[in-house]
């Protein structure tokens, strides 16, 4: 057994000052039985924790270290530019660099705005979509998460499933009321619903591939309907992008299923473990946007030139020959785990879209929230203590998603497989 005494420490200190000890809640451990642990450090795919314990991290500060930690080209440009100074509330040449470079890889966002959170992006994506409608009603699926605005912690994945709440109280009855929410992958729900309330309807908000209710990838021709619906009916079709952008491919799902929405958010991976977020899309739509237009948009640190540096060498080092070496990697892990569950007589489905995987302890498929909450909790409770303790780092809910990193090696690979075989054959089932 490894040792936690520091972290167990450092959490008695921490919920004295922060609610659940954390700073966002699924980190609190609280479902897997755990105390959380406080990070020292962590360099490329690893993470080294303040008792001195070493794993290898496949959650990657959930999704923006597609370089693994402290890649030393990051690192060495952020020290470059904190000496010229961290914010001036001003425009500057990184902005200008970062939107073209983003273009580059998401053509589709012919204009964008940058923000510091994945929340900003789609709260403002969603006013956007409103405000350019003149429409009120947004319609988002059942177990996605696109942040904590209002408008969108209705029916939401991510914490809200980890702690069973599906609407958190503090949103006001007629916003929520505002929000219309179908189950994912269902092209028939959506359909209705359009039918229904379609001159209503401002946008859609939609995780193209899901990895809030664990890890989901839609249908292509669910994604297809939305589009179709939306541009029949004049709504706005938004592709949260901050988790599946530059993860499921370099391009994006929009690229992976070759679907155009008519605005994005991303996140994350753009910020290189720095603070941003975008939103962005067809230049009709975002020049509504203020001051060009009334829709009003603002922020103190947005464009902020350290998380600007951050994201340019991050998105300067990708290329599609890293994304096919890391899918690879992925194509072992999830044959290998497949086969060892199947050997133990575990149930167990697992998948990848580019970088980005999931597992969860149900027969599959797995197309829905409704699918996931199939799933055996207890048993994912017990294997997350037991890989952990074997230095496999992995989010510590099964409404979430892992990654990999251009850092992983082969030998992590082996490492995860033998470690992941033998939970399989030595957790209580
Ligand atoms: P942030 O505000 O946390 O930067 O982004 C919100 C967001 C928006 N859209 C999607 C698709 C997202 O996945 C997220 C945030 N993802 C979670 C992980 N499930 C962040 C981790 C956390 O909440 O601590």
């Amino acid at each position: 057994m490894i040792s936690f005494e520091k972290s167990i420490a450092a959490y008695k200190e921490a919920v004295k000052l922060m609610p659940g000890g954390v700073n966002s809640p699924v980190r609190a451990y609280k479902n897997v039985d755990m105390t959380p642990i406080f990070i020292e450090r962590g360099k490329n795919q690893n993470l080294y924790d303040i008792d001195g314990n070493a794993y290898i991290d496949y959650v990657l500060s959930w999704g923006p270290l597609i370089l693994g930690h402290a890649d030393d080209e990051v690192i060495k440009a952020l020290k470059d530019t904190i000496d010229k100074g961290t914010s001036f509330g001003a425009p500057t040449l990184l902005e200008n660099k970062i939107a073209e470079l983003v273009q580059k890889f998401v053509p589709s966002m012919e204009m964008m705005r940058m923000v510091s959170s994945g929340t900003e992006a789609t709260m403002s994506a969603v006013r956007l979509a409103r405000g350019y409608t003149k429409r009120d009603k947004i319609v988002k699926f059942i177990g996605c998460y696109h942040g904590h605005s209002d408008s969108l912690l209705v029916d939401a994945g991510s914490g809200l499933a980890t702690f069973d709440i599906n609407t958190s109280p503090g949103v006001p009855k007629n916003v929520a009321l505002e929000t219309l929410t179908v189950p994912y992958n269902d092209e028939a729900a959506i359909t209705d619903l359009f039918k229904r309330h379609g001159d209503e309807i401002a946008g859609v908000i939609v995780e193209p591939v899901a990895g809030n209710m664990g890890f989901v990838p839609a249908k292509k021709s669910f994604l297809q309907t939305l589009r179709d619906l939306t541009t029949k009916y004049g709504s706005v079709l938004i592709f949260d992008e901050v988790m599946s952008g530059f993860r499921c491919d370099m391009r994006g799902a929009q690229h992976l299923y070759d679907i155009k929405p008519d605005l994005t958010t991303l996140g994350k991976v753009i910020g290189g473990g720095l603070p941003v977020g975008t939103f962005g899309g067809k230049r009709e739509i975002m020049k509504n946007i203020t001051p060009d237009g009334k829709v009003y948009h603002a922020g103190t640190l947005s464009g902020n030139p350290l998380a600007m540096m951050a994201g340019i060498k991050t998105l300067e080092q990708l290329n599609q020959e890293t994304y096919d070496q890391m899918s690879a990697k992925l194509d072992r892990l999830c044959t290998a785990l497949q086969a060892a569950a199947d050997k133990n007589g575990v149930t167990f489905t697992i998948r990848h879209r580019g970088t980005m995987w999931g597992y969860f302890f149900n027969k599959g498929p797995v197309e829905n929230f409704a699918d996931v909450q199939k799933s055996d909790k207890d048993y994912f409770t017990r294997f997350f203590q037991y890989v952990i303790q074997r230095g496999i780092y992995l989010a510590p809910s099964p409404y979430e998603t892992s990654f990999i990193s251009t850092k992983h090696t082969d030998a992590d690979i082996d490492k995860t497989i033998e470690v992941f075989s033998d939970a399989f054959a030595n957790v209580e089932k």
